[in-house]
């Protein structure tokens, strides 16, 4: 383990765990929601304002921050945490995701991986070597191993033949990474939806050796079911004592699910993005603001939650704000969607803590179910 960061698991019920992580920028409760600060901010939040809602870490991106401002630029202003007014933990992903998913020209090599610019067309070329240059002039706590992630579906072939060369950028990222105290490296494992390419993913990662394990390659469109058969197996290839991280997952029940079955910390940019086009998430569902019948409703979004949207204004004004496309609709929905994610984790983790899962899992599906919203 890296000097300076820890895990400690204080409590499990069935197969889910809480705890804390420790890092020398403080500590992360787990199970952890990271919100998503892609460009250096959460959109439409004041970073006190992330950090209200109950956030203890920032997922931040080596794709568009390479891109601009540049790792360099924010290098030299003193890091990213500096940057964007920051100063608790940030993981940063390490770039190949979002090239698959955003940039042009795509070749991909034993290499690494050459591309153009979504924003301008530029050049650029990445690698393990390179990512793992990025993520520390970022000066990223958390910093993940550059992989490939295939898009499914896709043959048992070409997703075996990606998660062993994402095996060979593993080692070559641990390679690059060295040894920094106060960072850690987290190993990505990858193998679709094979169990045994998953078990073999998780044997070449824990023969490197890493500070966290990710389990990569799942909520690319394969859909809930498959997600969840995965789980049922892979966090249990993988090191007890070491951070479990399932990446870019999920909705409300997808979160649910994927840490009764061992998962401890998860990003998403769902409540930031839907936040932004009028969608709502609640302990009974999803609210699309846009909806008419919210036009002349005085009751805020959940009678419940206590989040400055729901203390302060109507479902009739945030359907104004938002048909009006005022910048304070974007921050309100943001806001709400935001404080009750982190709500929905500190109530995992205090029923884990109290060993009463089953039951609080039951209530969210039954809240969910009654609808009324
Ligand atoms: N790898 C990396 N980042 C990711 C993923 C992955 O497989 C996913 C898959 N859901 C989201 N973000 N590096
Ligand atoms: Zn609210």
């Amino acid at each position: 383990m890296a000097q300076g960061f820890g895990f400690t698991v204080h409590a499990t019920d069935g197969k889910a765990r809480t705890g804390v992580i420790q890092t020398t920028r403080g500590e992360i409760r787990t199970p952890a929601f990271m919100p998503v600060g892609t460009a250096a901010t959460v959109k439409a939040m004041m970073p006190d304002s992330v950090r209200a809602t109950g956030a203890d870490i920032l997922l931040g991106n080596t794709y568009h921050l390479m891109l601009r401002p540049t790792a360099e630029r924010i290098a030299r202003l003193g890091g990213l945490h500096k940057f964007m007014n920051w100063d608790r933990p940030i993981l940063t992903d390490s770039g190949g995701f979002q090239v698959m998913s955003l940039a042009s020209l795509r070749k991909l090599t034993e290499e690494g991986v050459r591309f153009s610019s979504h924003i301008d067309g530029s050049k650029h070329m990445l690698t393990p070597e390179r990512s793992m240059e990025i993520q520390k002039l970022l000066g990223s706590d958390i910093v993940m191993c550059f992989d490939e992630c295939p898009a499914l579906p896709a043959t048992e072939e070409e997703v075996a033949k990606s998660m062993r060369l994402s095996m060979r950028w593993a080692q070559r990222s641990r390679d690059a990474f060295g040894d920094r105290p106060g960072h850690a490296l987290f190993g990505i494992m990858q193998g679709g939806v094979t169990r045994d390419l998953r078990e073999e993913s998780a044997e070449a990662l824990k023969s490197i050796g890493f500070d966290g394990y990710a389990v990569g390659g799942l909520a690319v469109g394969e859909g809930q079911e498959a997600m969840f058969s995965v789980l049922d197996y892979a966090p249990g290839f993988l090191p007890e004592d070491r951070p479990r991280y399932l990446m870019g997952v999920g909705k409300p029940d997808d979160i649910v699910g994927a840490v009764e079955r061992g998962i401890d910390m998860m990003d998403c940019v769902l409540p930031s993005r839907s936040g932004r086009t009028g969608q709502a998430w609640t302990r009974r569902g999803q609210i699309n603001i846009k909806n008419a019948r919210h036009q002349d409703d005085p009751r805020p979004l959940d009678e419940d939650c206590t989040c400055p949207a729901c203390r302060n204004y109507s479902r009739a004004y945030l359907h104004h704000v938002n048909r009006a496309q005022e910048i304070i609709a974007s921050m309100l929905l943001t806001w709400h969607n935001l404080h009750y994610y982190q709500e929905l984790m500190q109530g995992l983790r205090d029923a884990i803590a109290g060993g009463r899962l089953a039951g609080f899992v039951a209530d969210f599906h039954a809240k969910r179910a009654e609808g009324d919203i």
